[in-house]
């Protein structure tokens, strides 16, 4: 008796379970929020964009997207969308990982001072075992990885003078972005550094609060940075920030397999649509972003071999002591990608 009221009790389970899988839909919600930090047309904001688009038009409407840009969902404060992320305040975002690294230590493989080189370097991390374990690393803590796209090589851009020797950066105020690292290499580099959201950033800039600020070119160009007066610019290629597209982990459990498929293929396809936004203009022979810019009057520094080199022996007690905290075998592996792209 007992052991057939619980075969009854299956069969129900079983029924129900049935009658919900076509009616899946309707537990979606309106809309679902993607956070970051810039909005189209900041190659970040397209990602994001593209990818709400692919998803909706490839569910004909089942899931609806909407970007929410400059990390409102977390007032601004992008050192907490991670954390929002995971707690089910946000669905979605598409974030870099400086901004999720004070959660993920790990994650700030990628601002190691110039361990990248280049962007066949980038793509050997993204790409290669470390991105495999960072990946992991998200999805241990709640939130499912689903792509890569790209904020780019963060450059070095001032109002007062050409930087082209780390003492050259003595005394600057340089507004610097979440994640304790950045202090410690602008305060190796001879600077002051301030951390600040980017939210804040911009007002500093424009009021002269801070001297400089270290961001991709495309952020420079979208946000004609020469008007706020960084007319000196410094191609050192220290670090790139990727982008990972992300959804809470409960938000994806109610996603029926067909579409957690779509959302996650969009996510791939977005991203490789960001890549190709985040770069052009800055890659090989076409530099044409970097022309552009000098022509609207903008010093461009290019350092030399040998002058980088100052750069990246002035940082190195930066990149060892960081070699520990990340996790030495996880820096060796990214060498190792590097070495070997
Ligand atoms: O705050 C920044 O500098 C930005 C926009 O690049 C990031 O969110 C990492």
């Amino acid at each position: 008796m007992l052991r057939f009221k619980h075969l009854a009790a299956a069969a129900v389970v079983a029924v129900a379970g049935l009658q919900a899988g076509p009616l899946m839909a309707q537990d979606y919600k309106d809309e679902y929020r993607i956070s970051t930090v810039v909005p189209a047309p900041f190659p970040w904001g397209i990602a994001a964009e593209t990818w709400a688009e692919l998803v909706e038009e490839r569910t004909e409407g089942r899931i609806k997207m909407q970007v929410y840009p400059g990390a409102q969902l977390v007032q601004g404060d992008q050192t907490r969308e991670f954390t929002a992320l995971r707690r089910g305040i946000i669905d979605m975002a598409v974030g870099s990982t400086i901004n999720w690294s004070p959660q993920i230590v790990e994650m700030n493989i990628f601002s190691m001072p110039f361990l990248m080189p280049d962007y066949d370097a980038l793509d050997a991390l993204t790409g290669g075992p470390v991105g495999e374990r960072i990946f992991e690393l998200v999805q241990e803590n709640g939130v499912v990885p689903l792509g890569w796209a790209e904020n780019g090589f963060r450059e070095l851009t001032n109002s007062q003078h050409e930087v082209r020797k780390p003492e050259d950066l003595e005394g600057l105020k340089m507004r610097v972005v979440g994640s304790p690292i950045y202090n410690d290499m602008f305060t190796a580099l001879g600077a002051n550094p301030t951390q600040m959201s980017w939210a804040d950033a911009q007002p500093a800039l424009t009021t002269g609060a801070v001297d400089g600020q270290e961001n991709p070119m495309s952020m420079y160009d979208v946000l004609n940075m020469h008007e706020l007066g960084q007319s000196y610019v410094t191609l050192w290629h220290y670090v790139a920030d990727p982008l990972i597209f992300a959804v809470n982990q409960d938000v994806w459990d109610s996603f029926n397999e067909e579409d957690q498929a779509i959302v996650r293929q969009a996510a791939v396809d977005a991203g490789a649509h960001g890549i190709d936004v985040a770069r052009k203009g800055l890659v090989g022979d076409d530099q044409s972003l970097i022309d552009d810019i000098r022509e609207k009057g903008v010093t461009i520094v290019e350092l030399t071999e040998e002058e980088r080199e100052a750069f990246v022996e002035a940082t190195r007690p930066v990149y060892e002591e960081w070699r520990e905290r990340i996790g030495a075998d996880l820096v060796e592996m990214a060498e190792e990608s590097v070495a070997n792209r």
